[in-house]
């Protein structure tokens, strides 16, 4: 007997190639936290309340599977509000960086921070995202460079975690040369290979390793050590890759077998190629590319052609994308990079799961997958693409357990 049969919803599975995979008037039954059943009601294998212990009537709303943020970088500390300033005067995101200012300046604030004021701020931020249905975040360290600040950034992640949302969490050392290391990053990458990703993989601290791959940041040579320090320690990788310049990032991503690649505005037709070969998911940040005013488009059409699954995400950070809400990335990845509504959807959900390797256990409503999922108050789920700052949510299940509003 299941836990709980819900009925009376449309639902948008995600579960298929295209398209939503929807099924008007369907049912999802909950056991043991995962879904036993996913279906039309019409096909239902017996009566309501002979099937489940508790009935819940969704009320003819739409039903989505969580939504999954596949990449942020949520913990961190002070903000760049100034910075802001400075690009509206015309100072372009790069001279800041060379400059001392962008990711240097955050990694100051957030070496200066301790665990709770870190985690305070997180929550605030996390809050939000929960606010819209976000039930799996994936959390990058990279603010801290040295051992002690990645490690308490990792931890801090880890406290996030609870009833209400799966965090996954990725260790980003490689994100930029501290200033202790400047013009040797070299020197820097021997710290990250033989002392800091080791202690981070013993201590169990992150899933995934991820790496800036960029002429303000780190070459292909040095990435390439990373990613062989993070596979002899068992752990996957993914690549911040061809964000401002083509570096040939998507390919060097597929090389070693990467989860995903991310950003790719400046991706080549043969960087697309050696992801589709590889399986590795390409993660859109229009938050980023609005932020950073980019008019290089990703290669949508290419990652399309060649089946690159695609997700999308908030890329939640305090330079290049000030960003709290999925809902709105939703948005901007339809109208800047003119993803079709199915496609964005399945970018917050089935391959955002995927980009952090959790395909079968959330991301779609399917059988064996956890039940998180989310209840909308939408006449097509299209809306939650089309919307600009409304929030639609009524209600969000998490492991079988509802949470209303504001509890997340
Ligand atoms: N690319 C990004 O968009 C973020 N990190 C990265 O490698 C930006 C980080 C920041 O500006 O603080
Ligand atoms: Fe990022």
């Amino acid at each position: 007997m299941w836990d709980v049969l819900w009925i009376n919803a449309h639902l948008a599975t995600m579960d298929g190639d295209t398209g939503y995979a929807a099924i008007e008037d369907g049912a999802i039954g909950v056991a043991d936290g995962q879904i036993a059943w996913v279906g039309p009601r019409a096909d239902l294998p017996g009566a309501a309340d002979a099937l489940a212990r508790d009935v819940q009537d969704a009320g003819g709303r739409w039903v989505t599977p969580g939504l999954v943020d596949c990449h942020t970088h949520l913990v961190y500390g002070g903000n760049r509000a100034r910075e802001f300033a400075l690009r509206l005067d015309g100072a372009s995101y790069e001279e800041i960086a060379r400059a001392g200012g962008g990711i240097l300046s955050t990694v100051t604030a957030t070496r200066a921070a301790d665990q709770e004021t870190l985690l305070h701020d997180a929550r605030r931020r996390l809050a939000a995202l929960q606010a819209e249905g976000v039930t799996t975040v994936e959390i990058k360290s990279g603010y801290g460079l040295d051992a002690e600040t990645e490690c308490r950034m990792l931890r801090t992640a880890g406290l996030l975690g609870d009833a209400g949302i799966r965090v996954r969490r990725t260790y980003l050392g490689a994100h930029a040369i501290p200033l202790e290391f400047h013009g040797d990053a070299d020197g820097y990458i021997d710290l990250v290979c033989d002392q800091v990703l080791p202690r981070v993989a013993d201590a169990g601290l992150a899933d995934a390793v991820d790496g800036f791959l960029e002429t303000i940041a780190f070459t292909t040579a040095q990435i390439t050590r990373v990613f062989e320090t993070a596979h002899r320690h068992g752990l996957a990788v993914k690549l911040h890759a061809d964000q401002l310049t083509d570096g040939d990032g998507a390919a060097l991503a597929a090389e070693y077998g990467a989860l995903s690649a991310d950003h790719l505005e400046y991706t080549s037709e043969d960087g697309v190629e050696a992801m589709a070969e590889a399986g590795t998911v390409a993660v859109l940040l229009p938050g980023a590319f609005y932020t950073l005013r980019e008019t290089k488009l990703p290669p949508i059409d290419a990652f399309r052609r060649h089946g690159v699954p695609m997700a999308v995400a908030t890329d939640s950070n305090p330079g290049s994308a000030p960003v709290t809400s999925l809902l709105l990335m939703l948005n901007m990845a339809c109208t800047l990079f003119r993803l079709t509504t199915a496609e964005a959807l399945a970018g917050v959900t089935r391959n955002a799961a995927d980009a952090l390797g959790l395909r079968d256990v959330c991301g779609r409503l399917a059988p064996g997958l956890a039940a998180d999922f989310v209840l909308w108050d939408i006449d097509d789920p299209a809306e939650l693409c089309y919307r600009i700052g409304w929030n639609p949510r009524v209600m969000t299940v998490v492991g079988g357990k509802p949470l209303s509003p504001g509890d997340g």
